[in-house]
């Protein structure tokens, strides 16, 4: 284990964000970012990696700011189109988003690893820490619904906008998926594995799925820690609270922290949900209060720091 490396997995939005924070508080070799495949999607021809992009744009200063998905000042001449030929536009496929697709889908054609194309298009954007697929091989989130039978992730989360009640998840392909040779190694020289505060069902759970990352990340020297998507009650953005309840799960940092039970060293909520403290403490984890909204640019770095620093204590 050499000192200090430190390993991200992250899903969409709010993982992004706190990918950005410890990018900005660690030396770039320090930090390897995994991340969910399980809502990629082939549309138009092209193949879609919305949390990989989600995290690449958001590293390289290029995502959009409000959305948190897509690239800022994007247009959609592409789209529009598209929607005169009377073809799909649910999914909002930007100009310049289109290119990453572009290119990424030919390569993949060519033969090329899904983390080789991702490596050459994050060194083209200037992204320095290492951005990694969770896997190569490919992995479906399908969403089980009350009424609407089962959904591809995307056609749930936009097409349908995360409104139909979620009964079930299943990760398809996932438990013959394999760990990438360049995940595994970021986890054997981990000192510090971070549960970036992504939805745990939709976006961490998927790559725990994967074959063997559970069992690693149990075993693993690094010490783990969770951030909490949940606040007061609430996701800060996207289904979680939603979809927790509709699985049965408490929704709050208890929730997600029994989730997590057997794999984290250490927790993190935010100080609005300072009471619940002790129940996470009662699961067997160490705990860190503090305000972990991450708005600004500044918010992400500060967290990020806070986590490192405390995480040096477990
Ligand atoms: N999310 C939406 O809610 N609507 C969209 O039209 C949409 C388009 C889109 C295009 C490229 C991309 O990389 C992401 C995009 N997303 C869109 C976000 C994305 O589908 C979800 O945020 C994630 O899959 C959930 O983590």
């Amino acid at each position: 284990m050499s000192a200090g490396n430190v390993v991200a997995l992250a899903g969409g939005v709010g993982g992004a964000k706190l990918a950005l924070g410890l990018a900005l508080a660690l030396p770039p070799e320090r930090l390897t970012v995994v991340v969910n495949v399980g809502d990629d999607f082939e549309h138009h021809g092209l193949y879609i990696c919305p949390d990989l992009d989600t995290v690449m744009y958001t590293l390289a200063g290029l995502a959009d700011p409000v959305k948190g998905w897509g690239i800022a000042g994007d247009t959609n001449a592409a789209l529009q189109m598209l929607g005169r030929y009377g073809a799909e536009t649910w999914f909002a496929l930007g100009d310049q988003d289109l290119a990453t697709h572009l290119v990424r889908t030919s390569a993949l054609r060519a033969g090329a690893r899904l983390t080789e194309v991702v490596g050459r298009m994050c060194r083209a954007l200037g992204v320095a820490p290492r951005v990694l697929p969770v896997t190569d091989d490919r992995v479906a989130t399908m969403v089980d619904t009350v009424g609407e039978g089962a959904l591809s992730f995307q056609e749930y989360f936009v097409r349908r906008r995360w409104e139909p009640v979620v009964a079930g998840l299943r990760y398809e392909g996932a438990a013959a998926a394999a760990l990438t040779p360049e995940v595994s190694a970021a986890l054997d020289a981990a000192a510090l594995v971070v549960f970036c505060p992504s939805n745990p069902v939709l976006s961490i759970d998927p790559m725990l799925a994967v074959d063997g990352l559970r069992a690693r990340l149990a075993g693993v020297q690094a010490r783990r820690v969770a951030v909490s998507p949940i606040v007061g009650g609430a996701a800060l953005k996207g289904p979680a609270a939603k979809l927790m309840a509709e699985m049965g799960m408490e929704v709050s940092p208890v929730g997600v922290a029994a989730h997590y039970k057997d794999l984290l060293d250490g927790f993190v909520l935010d100080v609005r949900d300072a009471g619940l403290e002790p129940r996470v403490r009662a699961l067997g984890m160490a705990t860190l209060v503090t305000d972990t909204v991450m708005n600004a640019r500044a918010d992400r770095r500060r967290l990020a720091e806070t986590i490192l620093d405390w995480s040096k204590t477990l």
